[in-house]
């Protein structure tokens, strides 16, 4: 296969990901991972392109003659409620290994810490745990085929894409003096996947099937799907069910306008024959509803079929252009709302060529910008596609996923994960200016709160209040795991609450406030004003028994828990106070607040992340991935500049961690370090995960392929341009040596204002602010006192200074004021 590229072809727009080859031509890099990922696997998750609109994803191989795509559609879950599981009860086991009741063996080991049995108390704690029967995995749907018979070594000019500004995919070749060209996209308003095929001086010839995943003799295991295909005129029907719990699923294909034949050519295929053009639809959807405790919409197999061919009717005759037209309207409103500038170029290199020279040393500066811009908007990018309203939440790979099975061979099952990496998934979505995706987070925890009270009461005996633990499902598994080592967990809802509580920082939103987040925190309160007991030493609150995720001893308190539990009390007595609601307990729960266990600072003047830990090393793992202990530094604000002795701990206790980690733990350290104000130490995570975690695609790797490390390098890029976090603006707060000269728009900060950002040798010239409520903005950077406000009409404005680095001034909503600092 020859390529002129660089000859031929416009120069693309920088925010593009481009190949020179076929998905399946890629030569993959970094290790495949663990979960018997397969050659397969690995070229899937290292090479295709991924479009999406939340509910449905596709992923796009961009080979010549048997072009290929991976489908899926988020609620296509085994696990949960079936006729094989009477009793499936979200995991939760009333009764324990040890013959007492749950619950009763949560009080013994509350008692066993109190009277100072520490070692007993940690070995009965394991008993609490769940049961995974009835966990599922997230399923791959199946693939799209669509065969043209080619001879690929008369193939020229093949280019693969994605363009970020556009949220459209691209195929483009040149073949026996014709040009072909193919178009995709994932349509949110119109729930479509849509395809255009363009042949320039040529005609296309291909059949198109869609079979369903059903691979590696799962069907045995009754994890399989059972469904039957019929195709009629210019449709393809899949539908039928999941063996393991009766969930229908319906997708459908359908040709739209060509001036080619379309016919049916076997039971499994549509034929089209000499076509200059031709556009094709592809919906789907299930019987999943997200109310517990069926988890179904109660619809028959006819009812779901009407729904999926209603849609697909409608994009049909809607036709291709109207529907990229809304895609776009959609698209660009969400993307376009930040833009980053680092002295970016628009290299004449393909992505993986580029990701090899960044890694090697041998990129330019402007190339190596141009890689990490493209790779902050590309976490935008994989937000929109993932997480818009009425769906469920981005899981740990986003939507796309190609593999049929158990959590054995679906990493992890796909599932919802919050001891870290759900909550990273959504560390990007309000500074990013993406505050519509964070909807299907905020109703996915709402959806948890009636199953997480039959786990509360179940564990912990109380009569109100929810939990979950470290990982979650669609269909309300809220127990803890089915190991203590991983599973237990019940911080993970406050840390989780800690995301949908930014939503109302972000906006001031007092109603959406009201209605859903609130009842939120009460819930989760309600849990913890019944759980936290005193420590006979210190005569301070804590909770037992508690585990720092995946690391080191079960303990009675630890960092991790009491730095979450201080973060809800903190939203709950701010958001009475806003809505004037529970007035009478606000004092009760200060008291409380200020009764919990502190961090402490160990013996090395590290923050300790147990009680009991004395020095460094002295418990735990060396280098672990979690970062635990250092939530109050990041995402939270209990360690920040303001408390510089913590602070000076945080970094002593990071250090010890060190640089090496998974993907996602890199993207963790990336936002810590900006938070520590160390731009130059940020860049080197940043070189870092672009060489140990990331595919030439740009995913990101855990290994293998988990998206929260995409969401959290987009969060600490921005973190290291600007943080809201403690009740004023820092502009700047972390900016390496190497981003000397930038501009950036569009950013969020909390309370609601968009910040855009002009800086030329490192020193910031011009900030534009606007508060989209009224409000008094408060932003620091160094000598900012010596600065000019001006608004709208160029007046110059006074403002207040509260120090030599931090002003405030009274901004009127949708107004724009500029401040000055240098003149440019
Ligand atoms: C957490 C991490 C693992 C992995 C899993 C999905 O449990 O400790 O590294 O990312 O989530």
């Amino acid at each position: 296969m020859k390529t002129k590229l660089e000859m031929q072809r416009q120069p693309l727009n920088p925010l593009t990901l481009w190949y020179t080859e076929p998905a399946s031509k890629g030569k993959t890099i970094l290790s495949p991972g663990a979960f018997n990922t397969t050659e397969e696997d690995n070229l899937w998750q290292q090479f295709t392109l991924p479009i999406g609109n939340s509910s449905m994803g596709a992923n796009i191989y961009g080979e010549i003659s048997q072009e290929r795509l991976t489908f899926n559609q988020k609620t296509l879950w085994n696990g949960g409620p079936s006729t094989r599981r009477p009793n499936y009860n979200g995991g939760n086991k009333p009764i324990a290994e040890n013959g007492l009741k749950m619950s009763a063996v949560y009080q013994k080991v509350i008692e066993l810490y109190q009277a100072n049995q520490n070692e007993q108390a940690a070995e009965l704690a394991q008993q609490l745990v769940g049961e995974a029967n009835g966990y599922g995995a997230y399923q791959s749907w199946g693939n799209i085929y669509v065969d043209f018979l080619l001879d690929e070594s008369q193939v020229e000019n093949y280019l693969r894409s994605l363009d970020l500004t556009k949220g459209l995919a691209t195929v483009s070749f040149d073949y026996q003096g014709g040009t072909f060209s193919r178009e995709y996209l994932a349509s949110y308003p119109d729930n479509v996947i849509a395809f255009q095929y363009t042949a320039k001086n040529g005609k296309m010839n291909f059949d198109i099937r869609f079979p369903i995943h059903n691979e590696e003799k799962i069907l045995k295991k009754n994890l399989g799907k059972e469904v039957s295909t019929s195709v009629f005129g210019n449709n393809i029907t899949v539908s039928g069910s999941l063996q393991d719990n009766q969930l229908l699923l319906n997708s459908q294909l359908q040709i739209g306008e060509t001036d080619g034949k379309v016919f049916v050519k076997d039971g499994e295929t549509l034929a089209v024959r000499e076509a200059t053009f031709v556009t094709i639809f592809v919906t789907a959807s299930t019987d999943y509803q997200n109310i517990y405790p069926d988890y179904r919409t109660g619809e028959t197999s006819q009812q779901l079929n009407e729904r999926v061919a209603k849609i697909l009717t409608a994009a049909v005759k809607k036709g291709y252009q109207k529907i990229k037209a809304d895609h776009l309207k959609d698209y660009q409103q969400l993307f376009e709302r930040v833009q980053l500038k680092l002295g970016q170029t628009t290299a004449p290199l393909p992505t993986d060529q580029l990701l090899k020279n960044y890694n090697e040393g041998l990129a330019t500066d402007a190339e190596a910008r141009q890689l990490e811009v493209l790779l902050y908007q590309y976490g935008r990018y994989l937000a929109i596609a993932s997480s818009r309203k009425g769906d469920l939440p981005a899981n740990l790979q986003g939507v796309w996923q190609n593999r049929v099975g158990d959590a054995e061979r679906v990493p992890w099952g796909a599932d919802f994960h919050m001891n870290v990496n759900l909550q990273m998934n959504y560390w990007s979505t309000y500074n990013g200016n993406l505050v519509e995706t964070a909807y299907p987070l905020i109703d996915y925890l709402n959806s948890l709160v009636a199953p997480g009270k039959v786990s509360a009461e179940i564990y912990f005996g109380v009569t109100s209040g929810f939990t979950a633990h470290t990982q979650n499902t669609p269909y309300g598994f809220t127990a803890p795991g089915w190991s203590f080592d991983w599973g237990w967990s019940p911080a993970a809802v406050p840390w989780i609450l800690q995301n949908v509580w930014e939503y109302y920082e972000y906006t001031l939103d007092d109603d959406f406030l009201r209605e859903q987040i609130y009842p939120l925190l009460r819930e989760s309160v309600a849990l913890y004003d019944q759980l936290l007991i005193k420590d006979s030493k210190t005569g301070r609150l804590e909770t037992a028994p508690t585990f720092s995720p995946e690391h080191g001893p079960i303990t009675a308190g630890n960092t991790y828990e009491q730095s979450l539990i201080w973060q809800l009390y903190q939203a709950i007595i701010t958001g009475a106070k806003v809505l004037g609601q529970d007035t009478e307990k606000i004092s009760g729960w200060q008291k409380t607040q200020a009764q919990l266990r502190p961090i402490e600072i160990g013996q090395d003047g590290q923050i300790k992340e147990w009680y009991n830990e004395t020095t460094l090393g002295s418990l735990g793992e060396k280098n672990h991935r979690h970062l635990s202990h250092l939530l109050g530094l990041f995402p939270g604000n209990l360690i920040s500049i303001e408390t510089p002795e913590l602070l000076e701990a945080a970094i002593i206790s990071l250090n010890d961690r060190g640089d090496e980690s998974t993907g996602w733990g890199m993207g963790q350290l990336i936002n810590a370090w900006a938070r520590v104000g160390d731009g130059n130490r940020g860049h080197q995570l940043i070189q870092k995960l672009f060489k140990d975690g990331l595919y030439p695609n740009l995913w990101d790797a855990h290994p293998p392929f988990q998206i929260d490390g995409n969401f959290g390098y987009t969060a600490g890029v921005t973190e290291m341009l600007m943080q809201s976090n403690l009740g004023f603006i820092q502009l700047l707060p972390a900016l390496p040596d190497i981003w000397s000269d930038g501009f950036v728009k569009g950013l969020l900060a909390r309370g609601n204002v968009e910040i855009c950002l002009t800086w030329q040798e490192k020193v910031l010239i011009e900030t534009t602010v606007k508060p989209n409520i009224k409000q008094v903005v408060k932003l620091r950077y160094p000598n900012l006192a010596n600065a000019k406000v001006y608004d709208d009409k160029n007046q110059q404005l006074s403002f207040q200074r509260i120090n030599q680095d931090t002003i405030s001034f009274e901004g009127a909503a949708e107004h724009k004021y500029r401040v000055v600092l240098k003149q440019k």
